[in-house]
């Protein structure tokens, strides 16, 4: 008797000795297989005396129902151990903030190139592209730039090396100049020309970088070609835009005389400020105005660069700063945000 409970006890003590199912079930063959321990002994049983076969056999099957139910509860633990591992392994915090890539969004200053285009467009005008690297003819010589204009020295200008006349545009004009050569080609024989009514909006560069200049930021410019344009024309555009563009139909624009080589006359527009309303504050300079653009009427000198006749055709044309724009339609006051690609700030337009 002592001996099954020892067997019995040596059982359970072998199925706990391993965490391995397999090695799990050769330890049963040790004692219920067909040479195992507990099969020996009932195979004994025939041997004995019959007066002590029953009560032998009793107690062996006993101590075999007894091995077996340790055997099946250690079972139930491997399995259940085994299932609580991979759980650990595959564990899913589903509290985590999701990796997914974020919704993307446009840049400011491309909502107001967006926005300053459908404007145009709404009117009339196309919008028209030309390349960032130029020749000094389209950018500045066409445009009336005499050899000597300080804008053309080393300080303002980003020349490229070993090409020499080659540069970075300095300005979206060359673009205009490009489309009225083509335009001029493209007409040769129609007469009157049809008008050409275009922007230019783009990257443009200078030697210039501080809280207020980047060596690029962006421009628009416009061109309205035709045989009846005035400057009546180029105020009434000018306004119309600047009173949609910042939802106020309300707003005050006025023209200052001033000089570009490529205009004349030229005027420098100026738009009530609207932070103050015009009562003056610390943008404006107390002074009420903001300065937006500058326009003026097409010089006849960049019309026959072109090879428009300037007695039949006028023009007026204007450029402006998007980036300017956008920072006075937000109340943005650094205009190095835009570049430094900061998305704590760019994430705030998306
Ligand atoms: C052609 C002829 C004339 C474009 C013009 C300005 C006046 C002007 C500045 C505004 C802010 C540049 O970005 S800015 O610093 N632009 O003041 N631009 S008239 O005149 C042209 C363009 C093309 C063929």
């Amino acid at each position: 008797m002592q001996e099954l409970e020892q067997l019995v006890a040596w059982a359970v003590s072998e199925f706990e000795s391993t965490t391995e199912p397999a090695h799990l079930e050769s330890i049963k063959g040790r004692f219920l297989g067909r040479n195992g321990s507990v099969t020996e002994l009932l195979k004994g049983l025939g041997k004995l005396p019959g007066a002590e076969r029953k009560a032998a056999g009793a107690a062996i099957n006993a101590a075999k129902q007894s091995i077996e139910s340790a055997l099946q509860s250690r079972r139930e633990a491997l399995r259940a151990a085994a299932l609580e591992a991979q759980l650990q392994r595959e564990a899913l915090d589903v509290t985590l903030p999701g990796r997914g890539a974020g919704v993307g969004g446009l840049h400011p200053v491309t909502r107001t190139l967006g926005r300053i285009e459908q404007l145009f467009r709404s009117v009339g005008f196309d919008v028209a592209d030309g390349p960032e690297i130029e020749t000094d003819f389209h950018n500045f010589t066409a445009l009336n730039t005499p050899a000597d204009h300080p804008a053309r020295s080393m300080h303002d200008t980003f020349y490229i090396e070993n090409a020499p006349g080659v540069l970075l545009r300095t300005h979206t004009s060359p673009i205009q100049v490009r489309y009225m050569q083509a335009h001029v080609a493209r007409h040769a024989r129609r007469s009157p020309m049809p008008p050409v009514r275009i922007i230019a909006p783009g990257r443009v560069y200078r030697v210039d970088s501080d809280a207020t200049h980047s060596p690029m930021f962006h421009q628009v410019e416009g061109l309205w070609v035709d045989e009846n344009v005035s400057f009546a024309d180029l105020k009434g555009v000018l306004t119309d835009f600047l009173r949609r563009f910042f939802e106020r139909q309300d707003l005050a624009v006025r023209f200052r005389p001033s000089f570009f080589p490529f205009t004349e006359p030229s005027a420098e527009v100026d738009m009530g400020c609207v932070f103050c309303s015009g009562k003056g504050c610390r943008v404006c300079g107390h002074t009420g105005w903001l300065e937006i653009a500058g326009s003026g009427m097409v010089h006849p000198n960049v019309l026959r660069q072109v090879g428009i006749d300037s007695e039949r055709y006028l023009g007026f044309a204007f450029g402006m700063g998007p980036d300017r724009l956008t920072m006075l339609r937000y109340g943005i006051n650094d205009l190095r945000l835009f570049y430094d690609g900061d998305l704590r700030f760019l994430g705030q337009f998306a």
